[in-house]
């Protein structure tokens, strides 16, 4: 009953006459027509916020016409199809996007102008979709981007969160989240389809038939409905689509004879209980019921995501009597975005054997050969391990499976592998090693169960075999793959800096770079010529210029666009080492402080700006993000000092503020404890934008480095394969601290920033950090090399022409980053998927 509309029944919709808008009058037209007959507002109301939403009306009109030709011609062709199952996806903004993907900003502009507005003045009306944390959501986003531009069969699938992550305000006190109220007008971004609807059931227990046949019965069911968002491609007419669940109850689950009775809570327990599955993105999960709510949300999105993906390809394979279940991985792909949707696997396995009534081992392998995994994080605590109780509860047929699923994988190592039976217990899907708490782990579950495992870097891609994965490569070493991570260069430089990239677009003579990244090596070739370094330089001020007007607006603080320009955005973590920025910033403050001006008059210039979230009940982290907002109130109204340098706490960090600051950027810092960065994708991004980097040989700098040069790229701090010794040498009272540490820990200690007692944090540095070990990510121990970094990139800005040189030669480099690169690769080694172009 589910079926959605194909072909035949698509005749059944009446044609339209109105041609679609596409030219600027007819555009402006079409606008005037929605902000008149789709009211969302009172009548007859213009303002801003009225023109946005009846210009995404309007593009809507376009992309859903798009939408449905690429529908029904995947349904006709029937190709292979991948599903990437994410948590996760930080879309940021849509109009913009859009249009520029339709290749009608210039149409558009035109068509507001003729109504009274900037393109610019309305796309700001629009409120970010942030159902992200960080670079694993953004990655999704840029891959869907990717996927469409690339004609791939391709869809998203996630969840609807009402209030996604949080909105950070900042005060006094630091950090404060708050719910973030994107949806609180609506999107006009979503298509709901009443007609796509699934149960999803939670608890209950199971029931053995005479047979032995199994059937997960009882409990309680909610209703995933599904919302579409469009995703055009870069110019094609492919538009794939982002499916959101949202979980919904029915009329007959309102108790109104309770509701009569004066008990409305019970009344509508229901409806309470699916509004709380897509109310937040990451919920607390300190309490059982705070693990069972994101577990629920996760089993949500994997059982509505694979009955989908069965309901189509049964559909797609209707009236054809000759098919088999075996055909299934050829039809379609699953991709676990890390292993938030490990829950995929049981059920998918639950559906093909309860459901479609498969044999264990028929279903084995449909699924092993349809599902594959992506790892993003070797962090420890990033690595979900459930109690084993908590899903016997929510779960209990699922977990009969995963028990199955190990102990078939025990008994294959026992008699295939012998000689690793020592490793079992590393190995085993239930940990059972701590009676009190045996849980289950899902990225074992993930690595046994999936075709493909992949990390998104190849230094990371590396650690995985050597370390976090290694008995399971020793064994599978076919199954490892890496895929370095990439970024859509729509987004991220065409429409975010649309003054650089007509200026590469002028010297390469061609803006075939926008969709063939690796066509701007072609800009080595001018490196050194003066006027290309001339527009270079005027877009770049252009860009610091807006971003300086920014920060006014958000932070009151006036900023200096002939300074350095220096950030470093991304979610607040210590591995991430924000802490190393403010302290070497802090340094750089002392000893302006202890120059004379004339030696001041020498120094660079510098804006350090920070922004990012800190996970709500990350008290170090939270305490960071205090500590810079300290230091940026003394510095910056130190008078003595505030034209030498300024210190910048950027609020509510998302996807649009990123696409103000990464343009506008000169200098940024990835500066992760080496290892422990599994990536990052906004180094891509900043090197895209002509921006230098100063980092450690982390995740995928090591790459970015080897594409740009090494002249081009600010190196510090330990290596990857030297740390494990150096957390050793420190444990054991072998480090012996720089004096220019000694000096920045004891200048915050001093009181200088303010009176907040900092020494939690900064013993963290010394004494016990939160992983239980003195400085866990040698900041102590990289403080030196990272200050000798920041002098040599003092150095380099004061020669204009080599540091113009050093930008053009990054963007040059950056070409091997697009996410259309990363995209193929998947495609053409782990889904086998071919593109698929709407002729
Ligand atoms: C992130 C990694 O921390 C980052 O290095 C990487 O670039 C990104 O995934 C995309 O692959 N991981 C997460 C996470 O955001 O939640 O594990």
């Amino acid at each position: 009953h589910n079926k959605e509309t194909t072909d035949g029944s698509a005749a059944k919709v009446p044609a339209i006459a109105q041609p679609l808008a596409e030219k600027p009058s007819d555009i402006a037209s079409n606008i005037a027509f929605h902000a008149r007959y789709s009211p969302h507002f009172s009548p007859l109301k213009f303002d801003p916020e009225q023109a946005y939403y009846a210009t995404a009306d309007s593009v809507r009109d376009l992309l859903i016409h798009r939408w449905n030709e690429t529908f029904l011609h995947f349904h006709k062709v029937d190709p292979k199809q991948t599903y990437y199952l994410s948590m996760e996806y930080l879309q940021g903004r849509a109009l913009t996007n859009a249009i520029g993907n339709l290749g009608l900003s210039g149409a558009y502009a035109d068509a507001l102008k003729k109504l009274g507005y900037e393109l610019e003045e309305i796309a700001e009306k629009e409120k970010d979709a942030a159902l992200g944390n960080g670079g694993l959501g953004r990655l999704a986003s840029c891959f869907l981007d990717s996927m469409a531009t690339l004609n791939l069969p391709a869809w998203g699938y996630g969840l609807r969160y009402r209030y996604g992550l949080f909105k950070q305000l900042i005060s006094k006190e630091g950090q404060e989240e708050v719910a973030e109220d994107w949806l609180e007008k609506f999107s006009p971004w979503e298509v709901v389809r009443h007609d796509i609807l699934y149960p999803v059931r939670f608890f209950g227990h199971v029931e053995v038939s005479p047979t032995g046949s199994r059937k997960w019965v009882g409990g309680e069911v909610i209703q995933a409905l599904a919302y579409d968002v469009p995703i055009p491609g870069y110019n094609t007419k492919n538009t794939i689509s982002l499916r959101l669940w949202e979980a919904k109850s029915s009329a007959k689950d309102f108790n109104l004879f309770e509701f009569n009775e004066g008990k409305y809570e019970s009344a509508s327990q229901l409806h309470s209980k699916a509004q709380q599955i897509c109310a937040v993105l990451y919920p607390g999960d300190a309490t059982e019921d705070g693990k069972i709510l994101r577990l629920k949300q996760q089993f949500f999105l994997c059982s509505a995501s694979l009955q989908d993906i069965i309901m189509r390809f049964k559909e797609r394979r209707e009236g054809n009597m000759a098919w088999n279940w075996s055909d299934f991985p050829s039809k379609v792909a699953v991709q676990l975005n890390d292993t938030h949707p490990t829950l995929a696997i049981p059920e998918l396995m639950r559906l093909l054997m309860d459901g479609e009534e498969l044999g264990w081992d028929e279903a084995w392998d449909v699924t092993t050969r349809t599902v594959a995994y992506t790892n993003h994080t070797v962090l420890p605590e990033a690595l979900e391990k459930w109690p084993q109780a908590v899903m016997y509860k929510l779960l209990p047929r699922h977990m009969e499976i995963i028990e199955e699923i190990d102990k078939r994988f025990m008994a294959m190592i026992r008699s295939t592998f012998s000689s690793m039976e020592s490793k079992l217990s590393d190995m085993q899907i239930l940990d059972s090693s701590n009676p009190q708490k045996p849980v289950v782990r899902m990225a074992n579950l993930c690595v046994v169960s999936s075709h493909k495992v992949n990390g998104v870097a190849e230094l990371h891609s590396d650690i995985l075999k050597a370390d976090l994965f290694a008995n399971y490569f020793s064994i599978w070493p076919a199954k490892f793959q890496n895929k370095t991570n990439g970024v859509t260069p729509r987004r991220w430089i065409k429409f975010c800096s649309p003054e650089l990239s007509d200026i590469i677009t002028k010297w390469l003579k061609t803006d075939g770079w926008i969709t063939n990244l690796d066509l701007l090596s072609g800009l080595r070739q001018f490196a050194d010529n003066d006027k290309l370094h001339a527009e270079w330089a005027s877009a770049k001020m252009a860009n610091k210029h807006r971003l300086a007007q920014y920060v006014l607006h958000v932070t009151g603080v006036s900023i200096d666009p002939n300074s350095l320009f220096d950030i470093q955005i991304k979610r607040i973590h210590e591995y991430k080492r924000q802490l190393l920025n403010i302290l070497g910033t802090v340094y750089r403050y002392k000893k302006l402080k202890e120059m004379s001006i004339e030696e001041r008059k020498k120094t660079t210039p510098r804006t350090v700006m920070l922004g990012g979230k800190a996970f709500a009940t990350y008290t170090n982290a939270k305490r960071i993000v205090k500590l810079v907002n300290d230091v940026g109130s003394v510095v910056n109204n130190d008078p003595e000092i505030n034209n030498y340098l300024k210190v910048i706490f950027i609020p509510n960090y998302n996807v649009s503020v990123a696409e103000l600051l990464i343009p506008g950027s000169e200098l940024s810092q990835h500066i992760s404890t080496a290892g422990m960065e599994a990536s990052g994708t906004s180094n891509m991004k900043f090197s895209l934008n002509g921006c230098l980097i100063i980092g450690t040989l982390d995740g995928a700098n090591v790459e970015i480095r080897q594409e740009i040069g090494e002249d081009n790229f600010f190196l510090f701090g330990a290596k990857a394969d030297e740390v494990a010794k150096l957390r050793k040498d420190r444990e054991n009272g072998l480090f012996k601290p720089d004096p220019r540490f000694e000096e920045a820990k004891q200048f915050i200690r001093s009181g200088a920033f303010g009176s907040y007692d900092y020494t939690a944090l900064l013993d963290s540095l010394e004494g016990n950090s939160g992983y239980g070990r003195a400085d866990y990510f040698l900041v102590g121990y990289d403080f030196p090399s990272y200050i000798e970094a920041q002098s040599r990139v003092d150095e380099a800005y004061k020669d204009r022409k080599r540091w113009l040189k050093m930008s053009i030669l990054s963007t040059a480099g950056s070409g091997k980053f697009s996410s259309d690169r990363t995209i193929s690769q998947y495609a053409n080694e782990i889904w086998d998927i071919k593109a698929c172009p709407v002729p």
